[in-house]
């Protein structure tokens, strides 16, 4: 019926195993939490409700028993890059985007949603954005963006990708309309941003240029002490791993390479 995939199979078994696994092995500092506390607050946000009629708020009792701190300089922003900083943050230790916290452990890669005058969920379909945007999983991310927002603290990272067909900051998406706005001024030292483009793909937009020189003066304006930086070495190095001998990698490449059989014999 609608036109958005349905719930995730094993929904409820994903969800727990994943709360679970966060505060035991992933971040233990969160401490003691009730997982199966918690995906009951989550399903009540939308189960027995229409589709279309899930609100933010209606997190809200699910957010408060998720909660727990992100470490100062440990946030991580993006656009368009969700495979990348997945492997980038590595899960916490390098840095904790919204999607390796606990919260967003709830959601990352999965749908979900109920129907009205029904205590299940539908897995044949959910409405998707352009049906209504007050659906289960639009509203999930927004409550989750502000709230990941306004904890963030010391320097801010943001990886945005200057390949992206509708430019590296969209100036409507969830960073520039639940993330920026809540961003808390007196807690934040100061902003990176790092353009990554694909590797051997186009240039639309860098530093200073198109949509990212938008985002550079929002955040002046806001008051902001930015640093801009196109293609980030260390976020490169990572997107190189698969095109060693790719012109655009000759960062990896030039390096003399001690492999067998590549460097002559003595
Ligand atoms: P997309 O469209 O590149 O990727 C959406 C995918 O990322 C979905 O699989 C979604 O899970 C997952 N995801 C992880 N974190 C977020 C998230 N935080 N979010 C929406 N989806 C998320 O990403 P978007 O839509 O542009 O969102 C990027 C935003 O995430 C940025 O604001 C960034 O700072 C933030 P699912 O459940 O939908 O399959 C907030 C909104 O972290």
């Amino acid at each position: 019926k609608w036109k958005g995939e349905g719930t995730t199979s094993n929904l409820e078994s994903i969800v727990i195993g994943r709360c679970y696994e966060y505060i035991r092995i992933v971040n233990p500092s969160v401490g003691e939490k009730n997982c199966t506390e918690i995906w009951e607050a989550f399903k009540k946000a939308f189960i027995n409700k229409d589709p279309c009629n899930i609100l933010p708020s209606d997190y809200e009792l699910f957010i408060n028993l998720s909660l727990h701190t992100i470490p100062p300089n440990k946030s991580l922003f993006w656009e368009n890059n969700h495979l990348l900083v997945t492997s980038y943050s590595d899960r916490t230790r390098r840095y904790m985007p919204l999607c390796d916290t606990l919260i967003g452990s709830f959601g990352d890669f999965l749908n979900w949603c109920g129907q009205a005058n029904d205590t299940g969920f539908n897995y044949d379909s959910c409405p998707n954005t352009e049906e209504c945007e007050n659906n289960a999983v639009e509203s999930f991310w927004k409550i989750a963006s502000i709230t990941y927002a306004k904890q963030s603290s010391g320097v801010i990272y943001i990886m945005l990708n200057g390949s992206a067909i509708g430019g590296a900051y969209p100036v409507k998406g969830f960073f520039a309309d639940y993330e920026v706005p809540n961003f808390q001024k007196d807690r934040i030292s100061r902003i990176e941003i790092w353009v990554m483009d694909d590797i051997g793909g186009p240039d639309l937009d860098s530093c200073g240029r198109g949509s990212v020189q938008i985002l550079e003066e929002r955040l002046k304006t806001m008051g902001y002490d930015i640093t801009c930086i196109d293609n980030y070495k260390s976020v490169l190095l990572l997107k190189c791993l698969d095109y060693l001998n790719h012109s655009d990698c000759s960062i990896v490449s030039s390096a003399p390479s001690t492999q067998r059989g590549l460097v002559s014999p003595a």
